[in-house]
């Protein structure tokens, strides 16, 4: 191992109870990929099956016939996996600690709760005319209706695509348009940091938009009681249709490989891709890795401070645990409301065990000093894991030090919305750590290293990360687009699954991701397409064209900085500049703020007319000294331009 850096050795105390010690992680590893059938196979029994699978892998990467099935003739029910399988156990057991943003408020929800609920809104579904194979936008808080209609959708077969509440409008009507939604289910609003959201109104304006007169009804959650225009026929009370339904729903029987939903991600060309997840191969994966990662053991408390509207929601707070029998805590608000020690006054009001969070909180609550944590102790946490983005080694340390009190090792998870569940993470019984590395692949999965075109790389090296095999937690396909599917991730490199991030392997076999080598932006761990932003600001009277890059920045990882070419006539004032970074806002939601907007009166640009992002990444980066081969621009002297102008942040 290399000197320079500390190495974490498995702590004696977590391999004795682990799920894996090293030993049992290399020998199943190795099975996993020896065998993939057999492992699989055994690994599929952890759910319920209304008819069990004996087909168990039928997958294919090639690029004429990219085609992933797994469990094939197998059939389930995701929510009877989740919630009727436990009751008989632990029905009275907490499956969901719900936490509101204002501190006086949380419940418990024991699984026979859940499972009434669940049953009674799946029974309501079907009363608004929804069935097997038709889709359903959910646009919620964080608060358990959120995870029953999820699980509702699932019982009945209907196939759910969440959007992310801190979306715009238009970016709500796009996602019912591609999805050909009839129904969505939001709130009147949310609350997060005591600031309310205007749910409704966001989906009404949504549904003003042409296209979206698919959607048939709108199922309203009372959460505030705020103010909501309501329309006739078409909007219902979430309690008048639910309450009066009865609290037995019988599971429809899905095949492994029907849809179970819809999520959409950005990528580095187009529009957000609903990438499309299935329910076998999905559930076995989500259940497996929750259970090993996290070594999730009977009657602990788990968090995961993620939201629904994003995969680690999904997978990690509703599918994943809820599969396991666990108790997941959802939390309503942010980390930094009412006060910066909040996420662990949590751990402490709850006993929380385990805690799930990403990189950008970790900083945040850094920048506040060791003392941030002071109100809580947070005794009761036994391991912490991140998500989302590269952990600087300097975050990971302070994340173990101040949050875990140096005795919580920390699962450093690296996957993506496409992968279904973590891909690249220590199990904490069996793997040293090192701070910044996701360090060894999980079961299953093939993780290697190839330069540009595509060649093998041995050894400790650098290169783009590829997946060599399939896993059952994949996503199949982007809905009503294989052809997009095939081209995104699989015709970059033959017979792989390119997974658009760059890495390092080092002379442990240890994974260090180096971040996305595509034109795709990761800001606190929210996924953007560079070409989003552009797209929305070139939409502007005012704006002729538009180049987006990513710049280091300390607390989100990555900042948005903007070189803006305006129209002729138009003056470059601040107020401007505030015009168009509300125009974005607006556009796609407060999560594609600009952080930097700088007027180029040119772009440097290729002579076939291609922008030159490096050069602007670089300028952004204030890497001014080392832009490197600039002759081949059209006229080198914009470069010159820009770096004279260059906004510093
Ligand atoms: C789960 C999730 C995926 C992209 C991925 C990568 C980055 C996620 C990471 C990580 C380094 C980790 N990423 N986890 N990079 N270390 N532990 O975040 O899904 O929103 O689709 O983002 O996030 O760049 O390609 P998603």
């Amino acid at each position: 191992m290399s000197e320079q850096q500390n190495v974490y050795p498995v702590r004696e105390d977590i391999a004795a109870n682990a799920w894996a010690d090293e030993a049992t992680y290399q020998a199943m590893y190795q099975q996993s990929v020896d065998d993939p059938e057999g492992f699989w196979a055994e690994q599929a029994k952890r759910l319920d099956w209304i008819k069990a699978p004996t087909k168990i892998k039928s997958t294919s990467f090639a690029r004429d016939n990219v085609d992933i099935r797994w469990f094939e003739d197998g059939q389930l029910n995701v929510a009877a996996n989740c919630l009727d399988r436990h009751l008989e156990k632990r029905g009275d057991q907490t499956a969901i600690i719900w936490e509101g943003d204002d501190p006086s408020e949380s419940k418990h929800i024991s699984y026979r709760e859940l499972y009434e609920r669940t049953n009674q809104l799946a029974n309501g579904l079907k009363e608004l005319g929804v069935g097997k194979g038709d889709t359903v936008t959910l646009y919620m808080p964080m608060i358990p209706e959120a995870a029953m209609a999820m699980l509702a959708c699932a019982r009945i077969g209907a196939v759910h695509s969440v959007v992310f509440g801190g979306f715009s409008p238009d970016a709500v009507a796009q996602r019912v348009i591609g999805a050909d939604s009839k129904l969505v289910i939001t709130a009147d609003e949310s609350v997060r940091g005591g600031k309310q959201v205007p749910l409704k109104d966001n989906v009404d304006a949504a549904l003003t938009r042409e296209g979206t007169n698919v959607c048939q009804n709108v199922l309203v959650v009372k959460r505030t009681g705020g103010e909501i225009e309501w329309k006739e026929g078409r909007d219902l009370w979430f309690s008048d249709l639910v309450d009066k339904q009865s609290t037995e729903c019988e599971p429809e029987a899905m095949g492994a490989e029907d849809p179970l939903f819809i999520l959409y991600t950005s990528g580095s060309t187009g529009a957000p891709k609903g990438l499309k997840h299935t329910t076998g191969g999905y559930l076995t994966f989500a259940a497996m890795t929750h259970q090993y990662v996290f070594d999730y053991h009977e009657g602990e408390v788990y968090w995961c401070t993620a939201d629904v509207g994003w995969v680690t929601g999904h997978s990690y707070i509703v599918y994943g645990p809820l599969a396991n029998g666990a108790t997941t805590l959802m939390f309503e608000g942010v980390p930094s409301y009412p006060t910066h020690g909040r996420l662990g006054d949590i751990v402490d009001k709850h006993n929380v065990n385990i805690l799930y969070t990403a990189p950008t909180a970790v900083r945040a609550l850094m920048a506040h000093g060791d003392n941030v944590m002071d109100s809580s102790k947070r005794d009761s946490l036994r391991l912490l894991g991140s998500v989302g983005e590269p952990i600087n080694p300097e975050a990971w340390e302070w994340f173990y030090r101040v949050i875990g009190n140096e005795k919580c090792p920390i699962v450093d998870t690296w996957w993506q919305t496409e992968t279904g569940g973590i891909m690249i993470s220590p199990l904490p019984g069996a793997t040293p750590l090192k701070p910044g590395s996701a360090t060894k692949p999980f079961f299953g999965v093939q993780p290697a290293l190839v330069d540009n075109e595509g060649n093998l790389l041995e050894g400790a090296t650098e290169g783009n990360l590829v997946i060599l095999d399939a896993w059952p937690g994949q996503a199949r396909s982007i809905w009503g687009d294989h052809d997009r599917f095939v081209q995104t991730y699989f015709s970059t490199y033959d017979n792989m699954y390119f997974t658009g991030d760059g890495c390092r392997r080092d002379e442990d076999g240890y994974y260090w991701i180096t971040g996305r080598v595509d034109d795709v932006l990761n800001v606190s761990g929210h996924r953007m397409g560079t070409a989003e932003i552009e797209s929305s600001l070139v939409a502007h009277s005012a704006v002729a064209e538009a180049a987006v890059v990513g710049f280091p920045h300390d607390i989100k990882g990555q900042g948005i900085y903007i070189y803006v070419t305006l129209n002729d006539e138009i003056d470059p004032t601040d107020e401007l500049k505030k015009e168009l970074t509300q125009w974005v806002r607006k556009d796609i939601g407060p999560i594609a703020s600009p952080d930097v907007i700088q007027w180029a009166p040119g772009l440097p640009k290729t002579r076939s007319g291609k922008i030159m992002r490096r050069i602007l990444r670089k300028i952004a980066a204030n890497e001014c000294d080392g832009l490197g081969d600039t002759s081949t621009l059209a006229d080198p002297s914009v470069v010159d331009e820009l770096i004279e102008h260059r906004v510093n942040k």
